[in-house]
């Protein structure tokens, strides 16, 4: 019934404020990602790495760090992703910071029009990514893709699905959010993205808030998650560029997990961010595979699928 799985790495930390998510996909598979996958009776294949341009360090130029750099490996994921899906195969993309959404992305927008399938973004994260050149504080591009993919950005990265914008704003719901830029909290209303922050999750709950954003999640549609590591509470994930306190526990994300997998939708994951230079015995990347199993189906006991 499951497509078979193919494993991406994309080692570069070319978008963030600081250095060392490049290592994050051979954490990720220090932590066993491909034999917990197996272990969900998962056909797996690791594609091994990307290649690309080194991370030369320097400053923003007209509000952008890196723009060339960060466009190159984007085409370069957006080509490696858009190919596993035309293969029906289910890409994992192992960041990597989170400005490689935006390949990845616009690589499932495009291939979503090809099939006349329904896209759905769950971006789970402590940040909203809906930058501009203009709003960014940093310049850093991991604030910007998701702001790129709904066309406010520059044409090199706004391009990239063949068609701007590559999405509807519509078709996105974010989880989690805790840290949003003042101007940027401007344009997130205005393009009227479906925000689950803090304060709805502490309000109303997990199960809600979830149960909300896959409510139109139907047979048709292609169900991509882009998951930030930085939206763990820093308690149980300290190995990311950008913490902030108040995320969600261990708990609230396994419910996250798997109440995605009940939906029987997911099409295509990012996993993010993970920075192993700022993490503790690799913790934060086994967590992250725990979280992953459970968006694979583990689950305690037998469950009747709930959809
Ligand atoms: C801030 C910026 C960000 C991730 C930090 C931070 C963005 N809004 N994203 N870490 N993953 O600089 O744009
Ligand atoms: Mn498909
Ligand atoms: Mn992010
Ligand atoms: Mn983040």
């Amino acid at each position: 019934m499951q497509n078979p799985i193919s494993l991406i790495g994309a080692p570069t930390d070319i978008g963030a404020g600081s250095r060392g998510a490049s290592m994050g996909p051979e954490a990720l598979r220090v932590a066993n990602i491909i034999p917990v996958l197996q272990s969900q009776g998962l056909d797996v294949i690791d594609r091994g790495n990307l290649s690309g341009p080194p991370n030369p360090w320097l400053a923003p130029v007209d509000g952008y760090r890196h723009l060339d750099e960060v466009a190159t490996w984007n085409q370069s994921v957006h080509d490696a992703v858009y190919a596993e899906l035309q293969l029906d195969r289910l890409p994992i993309l192992l960041g990597g910071d989170h400005c490689l959404g935006l390949g990845s992305i616009s690589a499932v927008a495009r291939h979503c029009r090809d099939t006349g399938k329904k896209l759905r973004i769950l971006w789970l994260d402590a940040h909203a990514d809906f930058n501009t050149s203009h709003l960014t504080p940093s310049g850093n591009i991991h604030g910007m893709p998701v702001a790129c993919l709904c066309g406010y950005g520059p044409e090199v990265l706004t391009s990239l699905s063949g068609q701007v914008p590559a999405i509807n704003p519509k078709w996105v719901r974010q989880i989690g959010i805790r840290s949003v830029d003042e101007g940027e909290k401007r344009l997130v209303h205005e393009a009227g993205l479906d925000v689950f922050d803090m304060r709805f999750i502490d309000e109303m709950g997990m199960r809600a808030a979830m149960e909300l954003a896959l409510a139109l999640v139907d047979a048709n549609t292609h169900l991509h998650v882009s998951f930030d590591v930085d939206f763990l509470d820093p308690d149980i994930a300290p190995g990311v560029g950008t913490t902030v306190r108040g995320g969600p526990t261990y708990r609230e994300a396994q419910l996250c997990m798997e109440m995605i997998a009940d939906t029987g939708r997911l099409a295509s994951l990012d996993v993010m961010e993970l920075n192993p230079a700022f993490d503790v015995r690799n913790r934060t990347a086994e967590v992250a595979v725990d979280l992953i199993e459970s968006l694979f189906g583990k689950s305690t006991l037998m469950r009747k699928r709930a959809r």
